[in-house]
């Protein structure tokens, strides 16, 4: 009976319209938000039902992150704040695709299937982002959630890792925090003043910058987050809100165009960052004193904080092994100097937060980041125990019990659910604080090899199967042959392809000894890939 009346609530309020089949893809579902308000009614349901299964927490988050505004897209957040079982995207696939008559019986099967009891308490966190379209569809949500009888939170405007933040906190009984917005603010801007000390600035090291904020959530947030922060760190917010959401501006903007964001000043030496449209990816970049743009992406991130926190870790004296996952994306020039100066273990896995996020828990402290700025850190139950234990045993060396003390306060610094842009932004200012370094001493580290991506447009990308975490293609058959041959000619060249997880493309990926190299080696490889 309560099936039938969600039946009858999904076809009147939120009905399927069309045909067109849609999947749940690395970052869920994801089109134009005209096309999805049934699927946002029906994911609220499936994330009651969800919660009824592991009898926790399951989050939902509305957004299309980087996208263009008129786009949106849904998430569910899974009991650790990690992202949802594989299994179940392929139940959400179904229940987002099934005719209008079939959402009763489709309900019944998944229960039946998952050995789910209906009645059990569920819980559902709800979040979305700032765009136009994203109050309608969570009220798709909340009434798909409520239709099974579920309990909702709406969290209203909220960056995703806050949202996988608060889901974390409240299923962990709030040994990891407080599961709202106050909660999250105090305990990073707590652990990043008491870093930071009475010396705002360091060395080479000044206390302000520039941050691009998409025109999105993270700038919205940062805004309140600054009258927990004080004067320990100045932020000059751009692109605040007032213009198009991700309109020539945000994280990914200045990734893949490597230029800087519309209406920002971009002085020579000015240390600079952007958010993504959600707030979960961060970038930073500058202007050298020749005047040019310098990109410091997710790679560069990655390598500063391991390098720190590997420095931290041996000042300390405690046995803990340091590990960084990255992509196929990463650019060659950091996986040989992690390789070969940091000498951190580094793993290569598929495009994809959780791909990263799983390999990185198998390291005592894994560091991850995708070249596009997504990533954290996470610390083992051990080795956080390891380092509590450290930071207070008096009868260690006073340099050993300090290193732990700042790794200790760091780890509150990391927003360690998921990637956070806000959290990553502090963890970085505190790791430049702490070594005096301006911006340009960071980007010395390593130089980036010239890098192009492309996109292909094919029938089907998915005749396209990769093998060795996307860098090598097993079919069609000669086309990795094909690939080497070409790559051969280049120095220093490397190139993959894969199909998107997220646009109907293939993506193509080049680097090489200098930027019209790359550029070739993409464009010979695209023409192999139509
Ligand atoms: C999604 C992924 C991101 C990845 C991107 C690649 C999550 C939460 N997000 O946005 O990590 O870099 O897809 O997109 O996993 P692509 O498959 O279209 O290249
Ligand atoms: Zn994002």
């Amino acid at each position: 009976d309560i099936f039938k009346k969600s039946q009858q609530l999904g076809t009147e309020k939120y009905p399927r319209k069309s045909e067109k089949w849609i999947q749940y893809g690395t970052s869920g579902f994801r089109t134009k938000a005209e096309e999805l308000a049934h699927v946002l009614y029906r994911m609220g349901i499936l994330a009651a039902f969800r919660s009824m299964q592991k009898n926790a927490v399951i989050g939902v988050m509305i957004t299309a992150s980087h996208n263009d505004e008129p786009d949106n897209g849904v998430k569910l957040v899974d009991p650790h704040g990690e992202m949802l079982e594989a299994s179940w995207e392929v139940i959400a696939t179904e229940l987002a695709n099934v005719k209008n008559e079939d959402l009763e019986s489709t309900m019944s099967n998944i229960l039946e299937n998952n050995k789910i009891v209906l009645g059990t308490n569920a819980m559902v966190y709800v979040g979305r982002d700032t765009r136009p379209s994203s109050p309608f569809l969570a009220q798709a949500v909340i009434d798909g959630i409520k239709s099974v009888q579920g309990c909702v939170t709406d969290f209203g405007v909220v960056s995703t890792p806050q949202l996988h933040y608060f889901v974390t906190c409240q299923n962990t009984e709030k040994a990891y925090g407080e599961p709202d917005e106050e909660g999250y603010f105090s305990k990073l801007s707590s652990a990043f003043k008491a870093l930071r000390g009475s010396n705002y600035d360091n060395g080479s090291y000044q206390h302000s910058l520039s941050l691009d904020g998409a025109n999105g959530v993270g700038a919205l947030k940062m805004k309140t987050f600054q009258e927990y922060l004080g004067n320990c760190i100045k932020v000059s917010i751009y692109n605040s809100g007032d213009g198009k959401l991700n309109y020539q501006c945000g994280a990914d903007h200045v990734k893949v165009l490597q230029k800087p964001p519309q209406n920002m000043p971009l002085e020579v030496g000015t240390r600079a960052a952007s958010l993504d449209g959600d707030a979960d990816r961060l970038v930073y970049f500058y202007r050298d004193t020749q005047g040019n743009f310098k990109l410091l992406d997710g790679d560069k991130i990655a390598t500063l904080v391991a390098g720190y926190i590997k420095k931290l870790i041996k000042e300390s004296g405690v046995n803990l092994n340091v590990g960084l996952v990255q992509t196929a994306y990463a650019n060659g020039s950091s996986t040989e100097y992690i390789n070969n100066t940091l000498g951190v273990e580094v793993a290569c896995v598929p495009t994809g937060v959780k791909f990263l996020h799983h390999r990185a828990l198998e390291f005592d402290v894994g560091v991850y980041f995708e070249a596009n700025g997504h990533g954290t850190v996470v610390f083992s139950s051990a080795a956080t125990e390891k380092i509590k234990n450290a930071a207070t045993d008096e009868s260690l060396p006073a340099e050993c019990i300090t290193a732990a003390k700042q790794l200790f306060l760091l780890m509150d610094v990391i927003n360690q659910t998921v990637g956070d842009a806000i959290s990553d932004l502090l963890l970085v200012e505190t790791v430049l604080h702490a070594f005096g370094w301006s911006v340009a001493e960071w980007d010395a580290a390593y130089t980036d090899l010239p890098n192009r991506q492309m996109k292909v447009s094919v029938a089907d990308r998915n005749v396209i199967q990769t093998t060795d975490a996307e860098r090598r293609c097993t079919d069609p058959p000669t086309l990795q042959t094909e690939i080497d041959s070409i790559v051969a000619k280049f120095s220093k060249g490397r190139s993959f392809v894969r199909p998107s997880g997220t646009e109907d493309v293939v993506r193509v990926y080049a680097e090489a000894d200098s930027q019209a190299n790359a550029d070739k080696l993409a464009h010979e490889v695209a023409l192999k890939v139509y």
